[in-house]
């Protein structure tokens, strides 16, 4: 197949998801054609199959917001025409499915038929999608695809909740790829950060509210008590500065590490003994399944989709959102040395379920079952 991906090119999940799924498709044989405003991070190798149409805007005084979409979607119609794409696949409603609709218009007046799919991914429906300054726009543009996937069951349940959607909408979860996370020899890493063998407790995220890094914080805080232990914060944000604040008023900072974005996370995780996510919403939680995917137990809270990936009491725990004292408990369960061991085969256990190899088909079917359903509704008509 033809595939044209448009995403958000960033750090953000959505974004990596993207990235992965095109680099996966590329190596399974199907040409893969990028549109985005920068090129992916993750893709920064030759690969044959893997192409990349920078999305390019002009200046113009009189644009105070310059119209993105409007770009992103001739872009959409010039690739789709010069590579003659079978598919387009847009990562996160707002606002690449309404571009994508526009570049679906704009094709069928040429008489080119492109069946459009997009993911739903999370905050683009249970923060930014359902503002009244966009939800017109994104119910319009959901329903106007020609398939839409969520990452989770309970994402698809939140659409349902919170827009007028008259659509299915196909579940296919978050996927991790083992050939990169899994668990590494970094011995030396250990001992560095943590010379008495003390507990290693991690958080990585954009460090965003909706990610409660305060909570992760008060914690370690409350472990630390019990046990020695160190904190590790990779990701930086808008919250820092306030976490970086938090730290100094509860005199933890000698213990805790600020990071930064690192890019080889997986080195961290795979010296680490507890994964923590207290997320106030979460659509899936894929950071969590990298930390999985490493043998790193997950302490979550027990929002969005957190649920379909943790198995409480197995891979790790789950606690009501902000619940502190109830964090800290189950923390300290799974940081017992007779416990940690079992927890760790089981956090890798429960990964498995997401490789990439089971959810790669998924996709694949999806995107075959889109194009025939749309070249029968073209004849049809
Ligand atoms: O909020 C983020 O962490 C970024 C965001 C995104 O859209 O880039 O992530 C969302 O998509 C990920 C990939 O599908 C999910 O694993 C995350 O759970 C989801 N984040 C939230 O729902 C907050």
């Amino acid at each position: 197949m033809k595939i044209g991906i448009v995403c958000y090119p960033t750090y953000g999940g959505s974004g990596v998801v993207a990235t992965e799924l095109g680099l996966a498709l590329a190596k399974e044989g199907h040409k893969i054609h990028f549109i985005t405003y920068s090129q992916p991070s993750r893709f920064d190798f030759f690969n044959e199959n893997l192409f990349y149409h920078e999305v390019s805007m002009s200046s113009y005084p009189l644009f105070q917001y310059p119209p993105y979409e409007l770009a992103l979607a001739s872009k959409m119609v010039d690739v789709v025409l010069f590579e003659k794409l079978d598919l387009l696949h847009v990562h996160y409603a707002i606002p690449h499915a309404s571009a994508a609709y526009m570049a679906r218009q704009i094709l069928q007046t040429k008489r080119y038929h492109i069946p459009i799919i997009t993911t739903l991914h999370g905050t683009d429906i249970t923060l930014v999608g359902k503002d009244p300054s966009y939800e017109p726009v994104v119910t319009f543009s959901i329903n106007e695809s020609d398939g839409i996937t969520a990452v989770s069951e309970n994402l698809k349940q939140d659409t349902y909740d919170h827009f007028d959607i008259k659509k299915d909408i196909r579940v296919i979860p978050n996927f991790i790829d083992f050939s990169r996370f899994s668990k590494q020899k970094k011995d030396h890493f250990k001992k560095a950060i943590c010379p008495e063998d003390e507990k290693l407790l991690v958080h990585t995220s954009n460090f965003r509210k909706v990610k409660r890094v305060e909570d992760v914080v008060k914690v370690f805080y409350n472990v630390r008590k019990k046990m020695p232990a160190k904190l590790l914060l990779v990701g930086d944000g808008p919250e820092r500065i306030r976490i970086e604040n938090l730290c100094r008023e509860l005199g933890t900072c000698e213990d805790i590490r600020f990071l930064g974005k690192l890019d080889a996370v997986e080195e961290v995780l795979s010296v680490s003994d507890l994964f923590i996510m207290p997320s106030e919403k979460e659509s899936f939680g894929l950071a969590a399944l990298e930390a999985m995917a490493c043998e790193v137990p997950v302490l979550s809270s027990n929002t969005g989709g957190l649920p379909e990936l943790n198995v409480h009491g197995y891979s790790g725990y789950l606690s009501n959102v902000g619940d502190v004292d109830q964090m800290t408990e189950y923390a300290l369960q799974i940081l017992q040395d007779d416990k940690l061991p079992t927890f760790k085969k089981n956090a890798l256990d429960r990964a498995k379920q997401f490789e990439l190899s089971n959810i790669l088909p998924e996709y694949e079917n999806f995107y075959n079952e889109i194009i025939d359903l749309t070249k029968s509704t073209v004849v049809s008509s």
